[in-house]
């Protein structure tokens, strides 16, 4: 059992950032940068890991372990584990008080907030701030006493700025096209309707790269616990089971400096969005139309999905007939590479990631997964038969998961105008309404009514026929 540790001296760390939503992903991603980076420059890029809703108990073990925890890697050739050590401290709203993350924000130190806080964390619909979403409207009535992520950071900022401190960097890593201005427009939306001069501070001190981040990282389950365990020595609750692959690129804007992620391979660009683009419809595009059609067909993960010809074969098409066609590939990538380097990692025998964990909260992610590179198409008079078998996969799931919650969860922001659309006859009036959910097809109603037009027919056929009498004539014709 071998375990990289850190060789850094843990003691020089200071509260230089304070990561909001150390869920699976950050674990195995930005901290195990941070944590290479360490090792090569030592430094004093200390991380506060925090969350806001759930997990208060985690964090409080992972103080009790002195901030270590463990990422294990794996794929069908083995396992390699890393201890993480630049974890300086937690914070949790419940356990230490309304005040405590706007503390850390405001501290003179502090120098980037990264984010891992999913789709739904930052109140937009249709890439711009809500206001009358309710976490949004509750912080912008009560600003001294956030709840939501965005308010949180606000009200960091307006006693940063109060301090006559200056302005932080606000690092997105959430699955968002363009999530740096994504991110600025939801903090600077909420901003103006708090306090307008608080919002010209942040416009002005405050910096929002946008990143592409890429690793999959599937939820803590019982079996990848006691692999942690076998791995590690020792039970650890923050432990994290994930693929050797890993991929961030980063746009080098930064407000108050920043560790050399490059020294762990991170890629410093001035434009984020070819990489984001590609990644977004190659990958989590294919990621999702696995996991629909998957659940549906009775698959439990996407590698069992992967084992499936059918389904492999019509990811695969996805990829390179449909998504490919609608983006320009970053400079010097090969998308046919990459599309077969993705099989490869969905079919990682040692993942077991869930087709009904992916599948959650398709609401937010259906726009710039498989919408997004249909509507490129659509613009061009192309085809996206696969996209639209996608998206009838989405229906079809979300319908039954409300008709028979033993099939899965529904879990989504929209889940009650969903539940109204699955309560209507199955059909055309069902789908209409699954098209009318905010946010979700194009605001545009000309280009929303052509992505719309093959959805029912596509729908009728998955009912009819099932996932896989849907998927192969339409091999057949691409
Ligand atoms: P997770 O469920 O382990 O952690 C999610 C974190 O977000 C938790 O701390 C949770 O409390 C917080 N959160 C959820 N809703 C929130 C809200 N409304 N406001 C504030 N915080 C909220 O999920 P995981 O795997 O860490 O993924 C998080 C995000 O990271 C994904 O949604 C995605 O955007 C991104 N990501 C995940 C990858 C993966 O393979 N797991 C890979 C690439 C990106
Ligand atoms: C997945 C992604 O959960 C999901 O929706 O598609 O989180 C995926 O694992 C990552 O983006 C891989 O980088």
């Amino acid at each position: 059992m071998t375990i990289t540790s850190p060789s850094y001296d843990r003691a020089l760390l200071r509260p230089r950032i304070l990561h909001i939503g150390f869920g699976a992903f950050a674990r195995a991603h930005q901290l195990v940068y941070l944590d290479e980076v360490l090792d090569q420059t030592d430094g004093d890029w200390g991380v506060v890991a925090a969350r806001l809703n759930s997990g208060a108990a985690e964090l409080s073990e992972l103080d009790a372990a002195d901030g270590l925890y463990h990422v294990v890697a794996q794929d069908g050739s083995g396992t390699d584990t890393r201890a993480v050590g630049c974890v300086i401290g937690t914070a949790h709203p419940a356990r230490d008080g309304s005040e405590a993350l706007p503390d850390l924000i405001a501290s003179a130190p502090l120098s980037i907030i990264s984010l891992t806080i999913t789709e739904k964390g930052y109140g937009l619909t249709d890439g711009a701030f809500d206001p009358a979403l309710p976490a949004n409207a509750a912080d912008i009535a009560n600003p001294d006493a956030p709840r939501s992520a965005v308010g949180v950071i606000l009200r960091g900022l307006a006693r940063r700025r109060a301090a006559g401190l200056g302005g932080v960097t606000v690092l997105s890593c959430d699955n968002l096209p363009h999530n740096g201005a994504l991110c600025r427009a939801a903090v600077l939306g909420m901003a103006k309707r708090i306090d307008p001069d608080l919002a010209a501070w942040v416009a002005q001190e405050c910096r929002f790269p946008a990143t592409m981040v890429d690793r999959i990282v599937p939820a803590l389950t019982n079996d990848s616990r006691a692999l942690i365990a076998q791995c590690a020595g020792r039970d650890d609750p923050n432990g994290i089971l994930c693929e050797p692959f890993r991929q961030w690129v980063i746009e080098d804007s930064f407000a108050a400096g920043r560790p050399a992620f490059e020294k762990a391979g991170a890629l410093m660009v001035s434009d984020v969005a070819p990489y984001e683009d590609m990644k977004l419809r190659m990958l989590n595009g294919p990621h999702s139309f696995i996991a629909y059609l998957g659940a549906l067909s009775g698959y439990e993960t996407v590698a069992d999905c992967m084992d499936d010809p059918t389904l492999r074969a019509a990811t695969r098409a996805l990829m390179l007939t449909e998504q490919a066609a609608s983006i320009a590939a970053p400079a010097g990538v090969d998308l046919t590479g990459y599309a077969d380097d993705l099989i490869e990692r969905f079919s990682n025998p040692a993942l077991r990631h869930k087709t009904v964990q992916i599948a959650m909260d398709g609401s937010q992610k259906l726009p710039q997964r498989l919408l997004a590179g249909a509507s490129v198409l659509a613009k061009r008079g192309a085809e996206w038969p696969l996209i639209t078998a996608g998206v009838a996969g989405w229906m079809g799931f979300v319908r039954k998961a409300v008709l028979n919650p033993d099939f899965a969860p529904l879990q989504d922001p929209l889940a009650d105008q969903i539940r109204a659309a699955a309560s209507l006859p199955d059909g055309p009036e069902f789908v209409a309404a699954m098209v009318a959910l905010p946010g979700v097809f194009p605001a545009d109603t000309s280009l929303r009514a052509t992505l719309a037009s093959p959805i029912a027919r596509t729908y009728a056929d998955l009912v009819e026929k099932g996932p896989q009498g849907l998927l192969k004539p339409l091999l057949g014709a691409t």
